[in-house]
């Protein structure tokens, strides 16, 4: 009987798109899906594009897999996960392999990589981006699980993978959850890249007065530059897009409330967790969700605030390229920041600088820009902020005014700019002398006796604010 190199489980667009990517490398795959004519169509459509061996129980789908049996998983994240699981577990022996390419949280990961180990299979929690053409043409892909599970599993992802100059954008992250984690940030850092270029055309057409055809170009130019990358591009298009029913320009036809689904709120909840500071990430959460709450708004429409004339001045463009850049530099900071903090957490020895080579091509965020985070890793791995390395500080250097013009004006006109203000905020606090910090540890020990440290002895301090005020130690 023909055997499957690899098998994939779950063939909806995600599913069906990896097992045409695997098959169209030249790997047999064995395909199941819980409705059987989900595998029939499957084979029916592509199925001259490689090899490819259906099957219609979760029995027949693992005898066709060679050994040690590698098992990709493709369902909806969640129970289904656990469901899928607890099926194929039980057919599997000890050195098998189950991937998980789903969006899983990175906990539900630990837990299911837990379990399995103790029946001696390797559970690979793996980040897969770059949406359903991704998985076709080439996919980011970011597995967590065994160092040993990866040399098995490893050639075949790698093969799958995007490339870029060559290298392809998918490496061993770290052992249980790590691939998951990453993969999570990954998302958040992509609702802030999001949000300030939301931010940057918001700007462009209130305070530059510009219209969504002459912003696209703006964006077509910029892409050109240091901030060429997918989002940047697709953000052209939409804005150059006419609606073909009312001849608008696009973006005026569509109902101004997105959604916030779960790996961007992971990000910021895990970060509060981690306490790590994520502003960027959390902002752009957070304005989808006030985007979304039609009432609120509605009941707010009338509030006072400034007249919205045109404020910027013919340099203004170039002053919002400049902000741009310098607050996707923060975001991708806090981003970084997040995954060294659950690196060192969870013992997981992530390597940032591989992570910003894997997510170069394939996925949604892919920019020129990852050469230049690969490149500052490169030169000081254990750097604690991507803000000091040389390139970025200078570009931070180069955009101080610019950033702060943008904000102000933002602020004047009233256009909200979540995104540029918490950025410059983070970037501001980071670098003072003396922060606020410490009249906040002064009205803990006020009201709650939180006691506080002093800048000239060690040691735990408290005032008695209720008596003579003398300072004892704690
Ligand atoms: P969906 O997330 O829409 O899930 C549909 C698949 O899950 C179908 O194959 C369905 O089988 C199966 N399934 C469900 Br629902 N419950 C099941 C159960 N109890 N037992 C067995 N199978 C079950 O598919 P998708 O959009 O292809 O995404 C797959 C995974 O990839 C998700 O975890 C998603 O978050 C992740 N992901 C998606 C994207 C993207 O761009 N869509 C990108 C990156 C990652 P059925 O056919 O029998 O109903």
């Amino acid at each position: 009987m023909e055997t499957a190199r690899i098998g994939v489980t779950g063939l909806a667009v995600m599913g069906r798109n990896l097992a045409r990517n695997l098959a169209r490398h030249g790997h047999p795959v064995a395909v199941h899906n819980r409705t059987a004519a989900r595998t029939k169509a499957l084979v029916e459509e592509f199925g001259g594009e490689g090899t490819f061996l259906p099957a219609e129980t979760a029995e027949r789908f693992v005898a066709s897999l060679e050994r040690p049996r590698r098992l990709v998983i493709m369902v909806k994240a969640g129970a289904p996960t656990d469901a899928v699981i607890d099926e194929f577990a039980p057919l599997l022996e000890p050195g098998d392999m189950i991937v998980d390419g789903g969006n899983a949280h990175f906990a539900d990961t630990r837990r299911r990589e837990a379990a399995l180990r103790e029946r001696g299979i390797h559970f690979v929690g793996t980040g897969i981006s770059g949406g359903e053409e991704g998985a076709l043409h080439g996919p980011s892909i970011m597995p967590g699980g065994s160092a040993e599970s990866y040399e098995a599993l490893g050639p075949l992802l790698e093969d799958i993978a995007a490339k870029v100059d060559g290298t392809p954008c998918c490496t061993h992250v770290g052992p249980d959850g790590a691939g998951h984690f990453v993969k999570m940030v990954h998302n958040g850092i992509e609702y802030s890249d999001m949000q300030l270029i939301a931010e940057s055309y918001d700007l462009l057409r209130h305070a530059a007065g510009l219209a969504p055809a002459e912003i696209a170009e703006v964006f077509r130019t910029w892409n050109t530059g240091r901030l060429e990358s997918y989002l940047i591009e697709i953000t052209a298009e939409v804005l150059a897009h006419t609606d073909a029913a009312t001849g608008k320009p696009f973006v005026d036809v569509v109902l101004d409330q997105a959604e916030q689904k779960g790996t961007g709120r992971w990000t910021v909840q895990t970060a509060l967790d981690l306490g790590v500071p994520v502003g960027g990430i959390a902002e752009a959460v957070f304005a989808r969700s006030v985007s979304g709450h039609a009432d609120l708004r509605e009941a707010s429409r009338n509030l006072p605030g400034p007249a919205r004339g045109t404020a910027g001045d013919a340099g203004f463009a170039d002053k919002v390229e400049k902000a741009l850049y310098a607050s996707k530099i923060v975001a991708y900071a806090q981003g970084f920041h997040e995954i060294q903090a659950g690196s060192a957490e969870y013992g997981w020895d992530i390597d940032s600088g591989a992570m910003a080579t894997i997510w170069r091509g394939g996925c949604i965020i892919r920019a020129r820009f990852l050469d230049r985070i690969r490149a500052a890793y490169e030169a000081d791995p254990s750097t604690p902020t991507l803000l000091t390395d040389d390139h970025f500080a200078e570009a931070l250097g180069d955009a101080q005014d610019a950033w702060r013009d943008v904000v102000a004006t933002a602020a004047r006109i009233g256009v909200p700019a979540p995104g540029f203000a918490t950025a410059l905020a983070y970037y501001d606090s980071l670098r003072a002398d003396r922060l606020p910090a410490a009249l906040t540890q002064g009205q803990r020990d006020f009201f709650g006796a939180h006691t506080y440290r002093r800048v000239d002895r060690d040691g735990s301090f408290h005032t008695l604010w209720g008596g003579d005020r003398t300072e004892v130690t704690s």
